[in-house]
Order: structure tokens, then C-alpha cells, then sequence
């Protein structure tokens, strides 16, 4: 653990905020760069089978298997993340997501979105039930893509925070990252890709955290059985709404049982 109590309560109340915090250099250069080499592969493969889920031009959603070095428990039950996790969106939280996002050269600007619709339609946002806990594979620069978000629009009413995005009351905030960098956000917080103006892939992994109680039927982590006996007892708390399966050969399609490519296909509101 790097940070105290009262550090991980001074970052949830920023969090509560701002709709996301940055953890600096918290992540291993040298296990992002096992994670790296690993993806570059499956990014190939999957561009080569149009297996992955497009969300804009050149910009690729890609379910990361679990296995190997992405099945890692020193990154997803970070105690770190994981403090934090818990003070905004409850104990005992699920793991549901474990993908990336990657523009390529050629991406465009995505329209602003949030990623999740709001729990109770017409009255005030809840505190947070979705977390995403996002970290490059690469420095994100202003050349290759960066993330860009507001701030505090997680607790707003979507409408009325599109109204003063639109009426420029709420500004975008690009948000530059250094490899080992690490980013927990409130998935409503508006927000959109931008372009990937380099020739090198700029790859961002989204782990999905949710409240204990909480289901999203669109996105799941296929569990390779003897991965998860080798796991910790925090991580298989973690994982246990997640479908189990029977070796690792079976794992990553990111989609039902049997099918080829992603099923996480809407992601804008
Ligand atoms: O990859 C990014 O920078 C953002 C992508 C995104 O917001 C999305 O696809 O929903």
C-alpha cells in the first residue's frame, strides 16, 4: 500500500468532486511493458479478424483474455485502487470488465458521452455504482489520443450537463498520462477519444469495477478455472459473478459463450 487512510479519503473526496483522480506512477513501467508486448499481439489478431468493437474510426475496444500477464493480481486488487474504490462505490465491490481502448491513426474526435445511463431516469444522480480504472500502455500525449473529460459532471443530471458542456459553462479537460499512471472515474462523467495522430497504437486498459449489487449485462470476464484457484481470496471475491470456463484456451472472446468478437457494442448515452 502506498498511500495511508487518510490519503485514499483525501482522494475519494476529490473524487466525489471532480468524477476521477490520478493515481501518478503507481503501476510497474516493467509489468505495462509485459502487458504492451502481450497486446500488441492480440491487437493484430484481432484487427486481422475484425474482431473487435468499433467505437469510431480506427478506435478498437478489445476484451483482454484472462490469462497470463493480464491476469494479474497485483494490478485489478491494487489495495491502493481498490481503497478507493470502495469509499465512493461501496464495499465489497464486483470486477466485471477487463479490455482495452485503442485509437489508432486515423481516429476522429468521439462525440461526448458518458458511459452508462443514469440509474433512476428523472431524478438526481446517485453517488456511484460504475467505476472505470483506466491505465495506458504507452505515455498518452497530446499527440496520440489523450483522454479528455470534464469535471464534476458525474453528479449531474445528463442533460443538464450536456446543456453546459454545450454552453460552454464546462470545459473539457485533456488528461496527459505517463505510462504507470492510473485513473479511477465515475463512467457518467462526460467525456470523449480523441485522435491518435502517431503511428504507434495507443492502448488504454478500462478495468470495470461495480457496486457489490450491480450487473452489466454487457460486459463480462470469462475465468480460465485454474487461473482463478491460483488467485487470492481477494481477487476471487473480486470475480465471483464472473462466468468461470474451463482453460484458458476458451478465454478472452469478451462476448456469449461460443461466439467470435465483442458484445460490448453500445457505450455512448
Ligand atoms: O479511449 C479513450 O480515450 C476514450 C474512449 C471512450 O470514451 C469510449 O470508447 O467510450
Amino acid at each position: 500500500m502506498r498511500y495511508s487512510s487518510e490519503e485514499h479519503d483525501a482522494y475519494s473526496r476529490d473524487f466525489e468532486r471532480d468524477g476521477l483522480v490520478l493515481l501518478k506512477q503507481h503501476f510497474p513501467k516493467d509489468t505495462l511493458l509485459a502487458w504492451r508486448q502481450a497486446f500488441d499481439t492480440l491487437l493484430a489478431e484481432r484487427l486481422a479478424d475484425n474482431a473487435t468493437a468499433v467505437r469510431g474510426a480506427n478506435r478498437h475496444y478489445i476484451t483482454l483474455p484472462f490469462a497470463g500477464v493480464f491476469a494479474n493480481e497485483l494490478v485489478f486488487c491494487d489495495p491502493d485502487v481498490l481503497a478507493i474504490v470502495e469509499r465512493v462505490a461501496g464495499e465489497d465491490p464486483v470486477m466485471c470488465q477487463l479490455a482495452t481502448d485503442t485509437p489508432l491513426r486515423g481516429s476522429t474526435y468521439q462525440d461526448v458521452h458518458r458511459d452508462t445511463p443514469a440509474l433512476f431516469d428523472g431524478l438526481p444522480e446517485t453517488p456511484s455504482f460504475q467505476l472505470a480504472v483506466n491505465f495506458p500502455l504507452c505515455d498518452v500525449t497530446a499527440e496520440n489520443g489523450p483522454f479528455e473529460t470534464t469535471l464534476g459532471t458525474h453528479r449531474m443530471n445528463s442533460e443538464d450537463a450536456m446543456q453546459a458542456y454545450l454552453g460552454g459553462q464546462i470545459p473539457l479537460h485533456a488528461i496527459p498520462m505517463e505510462l504507470g499512471d492510473v485513473m479511477i472515474r465515475d463512467v457518467r462523467a462526460l467525456h470523449r477519444g480523441t485522435p491518435n495522430r502517431t503511428d504507434a497504437p495507443r492502448p488504454m486498459v478500462v478495468i470495470g469495477y461495480s457496486r457489490s449489487w450491480y450487473f452489466r449485462p454487457e460486459v463480462h470476464i470469462d475465468v480460465p478455472r485454474d487461473v482463478y484457484q491460483q488467485l487470492g481470496p481477494r481477487a476471487q471475491r473480486l470475480l465471483r459473478s464472473m462466468p468461470q470456463i474451463a482453460s484458458d484456451g476458451e478465454a478472452g472472446r469478451g462476448s456469449t459463450a461460443g461466439q467470435r468478437g465483442e458484445s460490448y457494442t453500445k457505450f455512448a448515452y
